[in-house]
């Protein structure tokens, strides 16, 4: 009887606790604004900006909208960020959002700096880079669900 009370007050608390964790949320969810929740939730809502490279060895990175050319895209590893945490299959390039061409995923120091980055590349007609844009995004997460953007300029070439 003893063991039974003792299971029950515990399933009760476990059930109580549960209750009151949902109840706690409540007071915020109306409440974006409130320093709770965007100091606790900014890592998750907000991406953080990173620092890509489009075309490493390229200043200008020019971009013809019109090749089937290969795009490749580095993601550069910061203090406070590595780049090699990044899911390649989550990132998308581009307006149109262009995902990772299968199997070229590279992991090298790109940048020459002493740390690891991550190469991507990106089929140019999967992008949806038109004549006349001047900037290109990336957005992706890392494998523990950071999300990340980041944008450089480019130069489009090849049209009329
Ligand atoms: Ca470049
Ligand atoms: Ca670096
Ligand atoms: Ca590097």
């Amino acid at each position: 009887m003893k063991n039974m009370n003792r299971e029950s007050i515990v399933r009760a608390s476990l059930v109580l606790l549960v209750l009151l964790s949902g109840v706690a949320l409540i007071p915020y969810v109306d409440l974006p604004d409130t320093l709770f929740s965007w100091r606790l939730f900014a890592g998750l809502y907000q991406p953080t900006s990173v620092a890509i490279d489009v075309i490493p060895g390229s200043d200008t990175n020019p971009i013809d909208p019109e090749s089937e050319a290969v795009i490749p895209v580095a993601i550069l590893t910061a203090a406070e960020f590595d780049a090699t945490a990044v899911d390649p299959l989550s990132v998308n390039f581009g307006p149109r959002g262009a995902e990772e061409d299968d199997d070229q995923v590279q992991v090298e120091d790109v940048d020459e700096d002493g740390d690891l980055d991550l190469l991507l590349h990106f089929q140019t007609p999967d992008t949806g880079i038109q004549c006349g844009d001047t900037h290109v995004s990336l957005t992706g997460k890392t494998f523990g669900g950071r999300a990340i953007e980041g944008s450089d300029s480019i130069t489009t070439v090849g049209c009329n």
